[in-house]
């Protein structure tokens, strides 16, 4: 049965072999072992109770899942579109068993089964569809769209191969593909109705006004559908992800010239499209490939939204009342062009009314200000794979550059610069502002980064259109990021506040006055406690590496990047090293500083940095001088069910990027929610939650936005810091003389020397203050208490955070639609 075919006589549903207590899962949970994994208990291995205890818990979902799409269908309600070429969402097990409410039940079953409950969750490989923020983002919103139950689904694609598996040899990054399908995933439902024929190439017949695009080579896109069960299954929001398929089955040509090989062949290029995430982040390399995966999901989700919406509706007055797209980044810009396609060649809609339905339909987050991150695509390049979408860009481009010069006669520089086409050089398409012209709202992640946002790269956007630009916060799940991952924290908190706070994060605040109530504070303590601990047996596992659970552990996790600074924390590293050495006998307070996180494959820098911080943690945790006064861990394969582990455990998060170029962060909110203090520069996020919690209990350095414009203006010189600092001077010394390889001295001179000839990201200019801030860090530590209050004034101003914020936000300020299940 598909979401769009009312029955005739409505299915009614027969509960009674779904009953939630320990005697129906473990009936359940052996039933799917014989039925769908077919297995006895006798033959079945871990993986099979794996699969069965999922079947069992999945099959609980169902209900609320169709009663979800049949509540939207029934109520002509518009719907969000979430399009978006990453999902980040890691594993859903866990998850699923929170949501149903049959965690301790589940449990009991297994044990009563003979089996070891946490090791089957831990059987389960994380979905890594995506690269970093932006697809975990894109996870958080689809379980908070499914909480606050505003009727939506997510369109993606179907990576047969998510986010590279990274294993560290010899202290180098290594890339392992992640080939997550190979069990099987019993999560998705293959919806093979769902398949639309996305079409590349060609070339274009014009008669009259009339455009055809003919002679293409065509992949087919078929839907893969999972739920995405909100808190207390209040509803089940849809993920819909695409998989390429070659047309017919292979290539008849070459089969009828008896050429079996390369009629298999060219099948499997075609599928290609679906094959591999593109794992960097940082550079826009104009990938021809990532083209076509771009243009071949967008394609199929407009398709799948017009055909939805023609269902129900044949007037297309209609279809701005009810449909909203969303465009997570760029990278699904092409659903603009599209759209008019959809709308002009094959709705035979006028060009003005489509458009107009357009603007209204659409909406675009921007998440990086970052120039070589900005998407552009050649001229030529979409004119041999899209001519019809390239038509349709020049004839929009050439529109708008008309009101523009009716606008702002005379300005002609502004007519080169807001072009969508960038003349200079090869001439690309831009995507942005493709997005910006299309869209009724476009928004920034924080305040700060909208704000930037206005100023920098959309300035004489903001000035033609000042109306479309505003702010949206980003947010995170506290389901996924307190309640499942801290279930110490989790259940403490429950103690003493109930568990309404799932749902209504505010409620958080309610914890203030207990940060200096002496029984909920060592209850505090001893939850951190035990994540640490629980944090330390996975890094002698990882790494080989014993840490003492009562050092600070300070932690920085995310993508390996420049801007990030994890070099600057390395700095610190050193710095501490040094001065260890210097004065083995002073009373230093123990740390352990813990890093992960993945670079691009062709990242030279980041790649370096990681080995610089594996070749100095191999030093300094061999060195008997040191002991437990300083550890220094890289945890391997950073990924969100690793992150479930670590964030819980930490006391300091690292969120340390130069001021201006982190457009939120995300995780920085991870680890306030979990009780960690943030060091943390003047930047993205970080700013609302040091309003939020309240300066007093962040720790914030460096310079801000404009001292780094006024640095950079007046002509940064990191020479100048270097002689100045006697610290600095010896961290850096130390790292270009070998001391941290001295196998291969030179090993770090790409890096010593980028620092002091041009350090863009001015970590020179923040390390003082940075070394001084955690000095401060120190000195709060040695007092239990006090850090503790601090750190539960972290927690207790979260609420704003939520990712049911969020999605609020979006859907009463930019979708206009209103939750269906209040
Ligand atoms: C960029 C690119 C560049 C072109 C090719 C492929 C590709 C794939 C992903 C990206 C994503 C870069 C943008 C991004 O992830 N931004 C992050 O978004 C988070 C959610 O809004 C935010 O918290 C982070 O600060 C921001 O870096």
């Amino acid at each position: 049965m598909s979401d769009t075919q009312p029955t005739a006589d409505p299915v009614t549903f027969e509960y009674d072999h779904l009953d939630n207590d320990v005697d129906a899962l473990r009936k359940s949970i052996t039933n799917q072992l014989i039925y769908t994994v077919g297995r006895d208990q006798r033959s079945a291995n871990s993986a099979d109770w794996f699969f069965a205890l999922f079947h069992a818990v999945r099959d609980r979902m169902m209900h609320r899942w169709r009663e979800t799409l049949a509540t939207a269908q029934d109520s002509d309600a518009k719907r969000v579109y979430y399009l978006s070429m990453e999902f980040l969402t890691g594993r859903a097990l866990t998850n699923a068993l929170l949501s149903v409410g049959i965690m301790d039940e589940a449990r009991t079953a297994c044990t009563q089964l003979g089996l070891d409950f946490d090791a089957l969750i831990d059987l389960e490989t994380d979905a890594g569809l995506g690269n970093g923020g932006l697809g975990r983002l894109a996870a958080c919103f689809l379980d908070s769209m499914a909480t606050v139950g505003v009727p939506g689904m997510g369109y993606g694609i179907r990576y047969d191969y998510g986010m590279f598996a990274q294993r560290i040899v010899h202290g180098r990054q290594v890339e392992e593909p992640d080939y997550w399908l190979v069990n099987g995933n019993p999560w998705e439902f293959m919806r093979p109705e769902f398949s639309y024929p996305v079409h590349f190439g060609g070339r274009l017949v014009q008669a009259g006004d009339d455009v055809r695009w003919v002679e293409t080579d065509d992949v087919v896109a078929t839907a893969y559908d999972t739920g995405v069960p909100g808190h207390e299954l209040r509803s089940v929001a849809t993920m819909r992800l695409w998989t390429a398929r070659a047309t017919s089955g292979i290539n008849l040509d070459a089969f009828n010239k008896g050429d079996y090989m390369r009629a298999v062949e060219a099948k499997n290029a075609s599928e290609n499209v679906s094959r591999v995430l593109y794992p960097d982040d940082s550079t826009d390399h104009g990938k021809e490939l990532r083209l076509r995966q771009e243009y071949f999901f967008v394609s199929a989700s407009l398709q799948d939204i017009v055909r939805r919406f023609k269902k129900h509706q044949g007037n297309f007055d209609l279809f701005a009342d009810r449909v909203a797209i969303h465009l997570n980044d760029t990278h699904p810009a092409l659903a603009v062009p599209e759209l008019m396609r959809l709308l002009v060649d094959e709705q035979r809609l006028e060009w003005d009314n489509a458009w107009n339905i357009c603007k209204k339909v659409f909406s675009y987050t921007n998440h990086t200000l970052m120039q070589e991150a900005l998407e552009t695509w050649p001229v030529d390049m979409m004119g041999r794979l899209l001519p019809r979408h390239l038509r349709i860009i020049y004839d929009l481009n050439a529109n708008f550059l008309a009101e523009v010069h009716e606008r702002f006669p005379g300005e002609n520089d502004l007519l080169r610069r807001v072009s969508l086409i960038d003349e200079r050089g090869q001439r690309r398409v831009r995507m942005a502002y493709l997005s910006v012209l299309a869209s009724h709202k476009v928004n920034g992640v924080s305040a700060l980064h909208s704000q930037l946002m206005v100023q920098t790269i959309f300035a004489d956007f903001a000035r033609l259109y000042p109306e479309r630009f505003c702010n949206k916060t980003n947010g995170i799940t506290p389901r996924r990021w307190l309640s499942q991952a801290n279930r110490p924290l989790a259940g403490l908190i429950d103690a003493r506040i109930g568990t309404d706070w799932r749902r209504n994060l505010d409620e958080l605040a309610q914890l203030r006055p207990l940060a200096t109530d002496p029984e909920f504070v060592s209850a505090f303590q001893e939850a951190k406690a035990q994540n640490k601990r629980r944090l330390a047996e996975r890094i002698a596992a990882e790494t080989g590496v014993i840490v003492n659970p009562n050092s600070l552990f300070d932690v920085q996790i995310k993508r390996m990047h420049e801007y990030k600074r994890q070099l600057l924390n390395v700095l610190h590293v050193v710095t501490r090293y040094q001065q260890i050495l210097a004065r083995p006998h002073a009373d230093w307070v123990p740390r352990t500083v813990v890093f992960a996180g993945k670079a691009a494959s062709a990242y030279f820098m980041a790649k370096l940095v990681i080995k610089l911080i594996n070749d100095v943690a191999r030093v300094v945790n061999h060195d008997k001088r040191i002991g437990d006064k300083l550890k220094v861990v890289f945890i391997p394969n950073y990924r969100v069910s690793l992150a479930e582990v670590i964030i819980p455990a930490a006391d300091l998060s690292e969120q340390i990027s130069t001021a201006g170029t982190e457009a939120s962060g995300t995780g920085n909110m991870k680890f306030a929610l979990n009780g960690a203090l943030t060091i943390g520069t003047w930047d993205g996020a970080n700013i609302e939650i040091a309003e939020n919690v309240g300066l007093e209990h962040i720790f914030i350095f460096g310079h801000r936005t404009e001292q780094v414009a006024a640095l950079r203006a007046s002509g940064y010189n990191p020479r100048r810091y270097y002689d100045n600092n006697y610290d600095l001077k010896t961290a850096i010394d130390r790292i270009a003389e070998g001391a941290f390889s001295p196998e291969e001295p030179g090993r770090f001179h790409d890096i010593t020397r980028t620092l002091l000839e041009s350090d863009y990201y001015l970590l020179l200019a923040d390390y003082s203050d940075y070394l001084a801030t955690q000095h401060k860090v120190d000195e709060l530590y040695r007092n239990p208490a006090e850090w503790t209050r601090h750190a539960i004034m972290n927690v207790a101003g979260m609420g704003a955070f939520s990712s049911d914020r969020t999605i609020r936000e979006y859907a009463s300020e930019i979708w206009n639609v209103k939750p269906l299940f209040p």
